[in-house]
């Protein structure tokens, strides 16, 4: 196995004997055999597209695998198997022929070890050429963002057919014999265009589904029910679990990236929606185990569970584990049936109580906006003298501290923004306020980095000003593969010197990387106070 796509790799470098994330090589072999061969559906599929055909059933298969390879959300070797399966049997379909000889359309295995055999020869460092490598990787991993914010704005029944098209049009590409790095490079931009058209869509599903996010207090503390801890990031599942526990005397609660889902209206709505238990995904060994209670997980991140806990533990979607239960999906228009977590709630004894008071949420754009004049005055005033943008993902290495500390020490009148985990390294800090406007402004899930956006272009208009003079800094933190794709929409906003931490990926060649500090001024960070003042320095005087 070669795995690099996440910031935990071993040494930096790849993880070649088994993932730190707990991924053994088979799987990460497996995944990237399947998205190989999904290389070469996308070649039929877009044939298919040219021939005016139908094509929804193979483009949601090919976003529903892309999400599963993404880091922490599938360990199971027997899901990937089926996917590989089913991929061979798609393609083989008499409406799915296709002239191209390629191997990614034509290979196929006689048995399970011939399977296993080409799984160890299709990855990522059977591209020899470093650079070319680095950015079909980076690619790759941007597309795998845009397939999960997707999907969830297609579970609501939102659709763009233009999102399907370009990551097929993407990953066929990345076949081709000589393909360039300016094409590449161009296509890795295009994702961050689609990456934005991917958030906006989700936004207005999510928004359209369960109203605007509402300044919102969130408990932090328990009731005396037992309860139901939902982590991950889909909204829907949520949405049926929180209908059929209604009632049961059962409550439940949100862990991690869930955690945004308090400030909706439509949630807000159902009283044994106690609030958030916990912090971000790495703490789940710890605060799975003193919840008690049934674990639903949605979507990443999953770490592979204790023993102690694990028979409480339920999978569903693109979440996959070894001996976990699963949920399985909705069939036609029905809902997915929670019943036997419910069942097994009741069973058990309340959460065990780890904080107490509450968490202030919610402001995506439209809470933020309605803001917006205390805050132009706050900042006319010299009251707010910048915004810091701490945006992404959290993980468990120890040098994460370094973003706890970076909140604490910046200047008084300095707010930070942000979505993503990234956030449980400092919302806890009671940062204050100023004037009423919190230090903290969580716009939620790390597909909200949209709503820092939107908020962002909103203060450019209303200064008159472009958006890299605004007083805005951003010290971006990431981890997995949607953290990427955010970066990559970023940049095709236009936004330059972004702060990225807390390493460079290792999937970035040193010639890529001198494209990326060249044409976008990305940055490493480094010490806190070197970056306070590089950042802060760079702030433009008003
Ligand atoms: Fe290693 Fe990250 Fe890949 Fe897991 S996802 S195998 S930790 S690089
Ligand atoms: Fe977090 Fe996994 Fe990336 Fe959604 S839940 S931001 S790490």
């Amino acid at each position: 196995m070669y795995c690099y796509q996440c910031q935990e790799t071993a040494k930096g470098k790849g993880c070649t004997i088994a993932g730190v994330c707990g991924k053994t090589s088979e799987v990460a072999e497996l995944q990237d055999l399947s998205i190989y061969l999904l290389k070469g559906l996308s070649l039929i599929n877009l044939q298919r597209k040219d021939k005016n055909k139908k094509t929804t059933k193979i483009d949601d298969f090919i976003i529903e695998t892309l999400f599963s390879t993404i880091t922490n959300v599938n360990f199971d070797k027997q899901y990937f198997l089926d996917k590989i399966y089913e991929i061979l049997k798609m393609r083989s379909s008499d409406e799915n022929t296709s002239n191209s000889k390629h191997d990614a359309v034509t290979w196929e295995p006689n048995d399970e070890q011939d399977i296993l055999k080409k799984a160890k020869i299709i990855g990522v460092l059977s591209e020899p050429n470093e650079d070319l490598r680095s950015l079909k990787e980076l690619l790759i991993y941007g597309l795998k963002g845009v397939a999960a914010y997707y999907h969830h704005a297609t579970t609501l029944g939102y659709h763009d057919a233009d999102i399907p098209l370009f990551i097929q049009q993407a990953l066929a590409t990345t076949l081709k014999e000589k393909v360039t790095a300016d094409e590449l490079t161009s296509l890795v931009l295009d994702c961050g265009k689609t990456g934005v058209q991917a958030m906006a869509l989700l936004d207005k599903a999510n928004t359209s589904t369960y109203g605007h996010p509402e300044i919102t207090t969130v408990n932090i503390g328990v009731h005396d029910k037992p309860g139901i801890l939902v982590s991950g990031h889909d909204l829907k599942d949520l949405e049926e679990l929180l209908k059929q526990t209604k009632n049961t005397g059962v409550d439940v609660y949100t862990h991690g990236e869930m955690l945004p889902a308090n400030a909706y209206p439509q949630f807000k709505k159902y009283d044994h929606f106690i609030g958030n238990y916990g912090g971000s995904w790495w703490k789940q060994k710890e605060e799975f185990e003193s919840f008690n209670g049934p674990i639903l997980m949605t979507t990443n991140c999953l770490v592979p569970p204790k023993d102690s806990y694990k028979n409480r533990v339920y999978t569903t979607s693109m979440v996959g584990y070894p001996g976990l239960k699963h949920i399985a999906d909705r069939s036609n228009d029905g809902e997915k049936d929670f019943s036997e977590l419910i069942k097994q709630a009741k069973q058990c004894i309340p959460p065990t109580e780890i904080e107490q008071g509450g968490l202030t949420i919610g402001f995506a754009h439209k809470s933020a906006l309605a803001n917006a004049g205390k805050i132009l005055d706050l900042i006319q005033e010299g009251k707010i003298t910048q915004f810091v943008v701490m945006a992404g993902c959290d993980g468990r290495h120890e040098n994460r501290d370094y973003y706890t500390d970076f909140a604490q020490q910046l200047p008084k009148g300095s707010v930070i923004l942000t979505a993503g985990c990234a956030k449980y390294r400092y919302n806890k800090l009671g940062l204050g306020d100023i004037e009423g406007i919190p230090r903290v402004l969580d716009a939620g899930q790390c597909n909200d980095s949209y709503s820092l956006v939107v908020i962002a272009q909103k203060l450019a208009e209303v200064l008159g000003v472009g958006v890299n003079d605004l007083p805005i800094v951003y010290n971006i933190a990431w981890y997995e593969q949607k953290a990427i794709l955010v970066l990559l929409s970023l940049l095709h906003l236009g936004v330059k010197n972004i702060m990225l931490g807390p390493m460079l990926p290792a999937f970035v060649s040193p010639g890529v990387l001198e494209v990326l500090v060249d044409t976008f001024g990305i940055m490493p960070n480094s010490s806190v106070d070197e970056d306070l003042q590089k950042l802060i320095g760079m702030i433009p005087s008003s």
